[in-house]
């Protein structure tokens, strides 16, 4: 037993994360379901990497597991659900006490809480710990979200470190340079511990739900400027490549700019003008979605991004509805450079409040789940590595150094004078969308979610006469302490008695 870490699962994430692992000078044992992709992926390695030296691929459980150090770090990137339960059940004969299970999947954090319980019970250790980055994430440094006890972190931790992604500490940019077999030295790891049992998996899973958010966000603001300005794919990509010198820079920005100028290999047009519209999900996002219905925390934009995937995956629905329902005719007589502009600051005061639902939504199930979360670190976390790595999340993470209770990102000086300075803006944009019957579901619910968030008062007081009113359900005056219900009997107006 000599090897210093175990990973089951050659899937693409699963093969990259220990290549990475092993360019750090650890060694490595693999295994996976099918022995075939061990075989193929060990003389891949042979041929191809230089720490091939450092893994061995292993075709028995039982050996494999015998081959690690103790106590035993034994990484799964399966399949997320019933699929690791049976990887953990097969794996668990084999283990003895204080060993370590660490799923890298994606899994529900409900599931991360359940696990590590029972293995808790058979004296084992289990983190769930939220990997992002993709496949070039986990090969070259991904934004590693673990969670668990402090003991079980202790002993992953160096190991979880040096294969994270690396940020300069003081601007949080991202420390590039990354090739098989030489990894980066010093900076910000992207891989903080997160808190107990299910923590890590949830902040993944929220970061999953921002990614949708961004990503929805970008697409209403290239639809906007293809529609209101008729603009090229590739001229709308050379907007997004000039968009990332900014302080929208971020990788999705960056890879929209390219996506956008690829040229279709028939030689006929732009890529993006030939795929299907028809957007899919793993899940994530409407997990987060659903996690804050059931928490009651208002990430509506975020919900919005889930909901705009499910209207685009009913194209057949879509192109028969366009022949029948009616919307207006496109007017604008704008001043393109003008819009595009105002479509960027639109861009970026959604932005800020999509980040914002992420941080509250985080901040509620802190509260519900018993964690400790630290805001800054996390938004410092995905800084590197990860899809959602952006230039941005340096100033949520300058936010969460001058006031660690920050109620709302939203509240926090520059963001609140970034949102001032570009509403006006913002409300042109989703003005011209609504005239023009063009659909910007995200936009639209950034946009509300701010004026309701800086409104004092809203339509509440009606909304709970109306429920005093048929189901006496009181309600409280504002001229009176909080706390104090009254209930009025409404008069009820002379009506016929309906009859069945
Ligand atoms: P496989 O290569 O043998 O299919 C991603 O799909 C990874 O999860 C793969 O390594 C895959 O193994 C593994 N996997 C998928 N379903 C599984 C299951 N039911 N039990 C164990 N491993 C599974």
């Amino acid at each position: 037993n000599t090897a210093d870490i175990g990973l089951i699962g050659l899937a693409v994430m699963g093969q990259n994360l220990a290549l990475n692992i092993a360019d750090h000078g650890y060694t490595i044992s693999v295994y996976n379901r099918d022995p075939e992709k061990t075989r193929k992926f060990t003389a891949h390695c042979k041929e191809n990497e230089p720490s091939a030296a450092k893994l061995k691929g292993f075709e028995d459980l039982a050996t494999f597991v015998l081959s690690i150090k103790r106590p035993r770090k034994i990484v799964l990137l399966v399949k997320a659900g019933s699929a690791t339960d049976v990887t953990i059940n097969a794996l668990i004969p084999f283990l003895e006490e204080g060993d370590i299970i660490i799923d890298g999947g994606n899994a529900l954090w409900t599931d991360t809480i359940r696990r590590e319980k029972e293995l808790k019970a058979k004296g084992l250790e289990f983190i769930g710990s939220g990997v992002s980055g993709g496949e070039t994430g986990a090969r070259f440094g991904p934004s590693l979200m673990p969670s668990g006890t402090r003991k079980a972190w202790s002993s992953l931790e160096p190991i979880w470190r040096d294969i994270a992604a690396k940020v300069d500490p003081r601007t949080g940019k991202p420390i590039e340079g990354a090739e098989p077999g030489k990894p980066v030295q010093g900076g910000f790891s992207c891989a903080e511990y997160i808190g107990p049992d299910g923590a890590g998996h949830y902040v993944k899973m929220v970061h999953n739900g921002i990614e949708y958010i961004d990503m929805q966000l970008i697409c209403e603001a290239y639809w906007l400027m293809k529609n209101l300005l008729g603009m090229r794919a590739d001229e709308i990509g050379k907007v997004f490549e000039e968009w990332n010198k900014g302080e929208l820079s971020s990788f999705l920005i960056e890879i929209t700019g390219d996506i956008l100028q690829q040229k279709d290999p028939s030689g006929d047009g732009f890529l993006v003008d030939k795929i299907m519209d028809a957007a899919g999900q793993k899940g994530t996002g409407q997990w987060t979605a659903a996690n804050a219905l059931e928490l009651g925390s208002p990430a509506n934009a975020i919900a919005a991004a889930v909901f705009a995937r499910a209207l685009s995956t009913v194209k057949d629905e879509r192109v028969e509805a366009s022949t029948i329902l009616k919307g207006p005719t496109i007017k604008l007589e704008a001043d393109r450079e003008k819009l595009i502009e105002a479509i960027r600051n639109a861009l970026y005061c959604s932005k800020i409040c999509a980040y914002a639902q992420g941080f509250q939504l985080m901040d509620k199930a802190q509260v519900a789940y018993n964690w400790k979360l630290n805001f800054g670190e996390i938004a410092q976390i995905w800084r590197g590595g990860c899809i959602i790595r952006a230039r941005f999340l340096q100033k949520i993470t300058d936010a969460y150094a001058l006031d660690s209770r920050l109620k709302n990102l939203m509240l926090d000086p520059y963001f609140t004078e970034a949102l001032d300075e570009g509403q006006e803006s913002w409300r042109e944009v989703v003005s011209l969308a609504v005239r023009n019957g063009i659909p910007a579901q995200a936009f639209c619910a950034a946009l509300s979610y701010y004026d309701g968030y800086r409104s004092a008062t809203l339509p509440a007081n009606l909304l709970q006469a109306q429920r005093d009113y048929f189901g006496a359900h009181t309600y409280e005056r504002t001229d009176q302490p909080r706390g104090q219900f009254f209930h009025t009997d409404w008069p009820e107006p002379d009506r016929p008695q309906l009859k069945v």
